[in-house]
């Protein structure tokens, strides 16, 4: 087999593990809504000019996702991300001009009401002129809605940013697979075959939003092997920078991996209220400004 006809496999595989991705979410009921406050949105915030250009619109996904176990689910596989990293992001990137796309899991962390849990504050907000953050909320997994999102933002090419701080899970259980009813109890062992969720960022970055600015983030527990995942996440997924954390000192620093470059950004621990957030998005912002006049340059 020669090296095209591999690449086209590994495509048409990829095509087909998303298809079966997809096929295995409950449909959304309203999609249409969503789309339509999505462009209303985007189409707002692009009138409102920063430079003589539309605004920088970022999309923040926020929360950790679920696996569920059956398909009149009772139990599901979960995993720790409290959303606190995707709300306050987002109160950088509002600080920094971005209008922002909030994508996140019901129940976590919101912008600027860190300290309540599951405040709906976002959806008191109707998009106006001026209003320049979107709250939209994904059930188990935030991909489907990643997909409708990123259509419009493909519309404004550079000016889009995905910022994928996610916990997503890898694994799940096909719909097919599933089993209907809740798993009885008893003293077998439960034996649940989970199969890998198909990685979309690839998928996102060559057909959903090609010229958006993508960040990915990846998270390790162990702190030997986290750099050469980032460098290899950067790379296999086309990423313009992948944030490297470790679980114990996430809210203390990151290392931010691009092809060039390894930049760790610390909290500034002089001030008790100061997030790491604060200088990443700072950072980020300004390679995306850099990205911005490189693509006109290119033109
Ligand atoms: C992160 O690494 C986030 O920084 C955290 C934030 C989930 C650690 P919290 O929500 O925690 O503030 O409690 N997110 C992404 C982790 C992830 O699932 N990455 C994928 C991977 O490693 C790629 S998108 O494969």
């Amino acid at each position: 087999m020669d090296a095209s006809n591999g690449s086209q496999d590994t495509e048409q595989t990829l095509d087909s593990q998303v298809k079966a991705f997809f096929d295995s979410a409950p449909p959304l009921q309203n999609r249409n809504d969503i789309t339509q406050k999505l462009n209303h949105f985007i189409q707002l915030n692009s009138l409102s000019s920063e430079n003589g250009i539309g605004k920088r619109i970022v999309c923040v996904t926020s929360g950790g996702t679920t696996a569920p176990l059956e398909q009149r689910c009772v139990r599901y596989v979960d995993n720790f991300s409290s959303g606190h990293r995707g709300a306050t992001s987002t109160e950088y990137f509002l600080k920094a001009g971005y209008a922002v796309i909030f994508l996140y899991r019901r129940g976590s962390f919101q912008p600027f009401c860190r300290s309540l849990p599951d405040d709906p504050l976002l959806e008191c907000f109707e998009a106006t002129e001026g209003l320049n953050i979107q709250g939209l909320w994904f059930l188990l997994h935030p991909l489907l809605m990643l997909q409708i999102i990123s259509k419009p933002m493909k519309d404004i090419g550079p000016r889009a940013m995905f910022y994928l701080a996610a916990a997503v899970s890898d694994f799940y259980v096909p719909w097919k697979d599933m089993v209907e009813h809740k798993i009885q109890s008893g003293s077998h062992i439960l034996d649940v075959k989970l199969v890998p969720v198909p990685k979309m960022l690839s998928v996102l970055r060559k057909d959903w939003a090609p010229l958006a600015f993508c960040i990915s983030f990846k998270l390790e527990t162990d702190s030997n092997i986290l750099l050469n995942k980032a460098r290899g996440a950067l790379e296999k997924y086309n990423m313009h920078a992948v944030v490297a954390n470790e679980l114990s000192t996430r809210k203390e620093q990151v290392v931010v991996v691009t092809i060039d470059d390894k930049i760790t950004v610390q909290r500034d621990k002089s001030k008790a209220d100061d997030d790491v957030e604060n200088p990443l998005i700072k950072l980020l912002s300004q390679r995306h400004s850099a990205y911005i006049e490189d693509s006109k340059r290119m033109r």
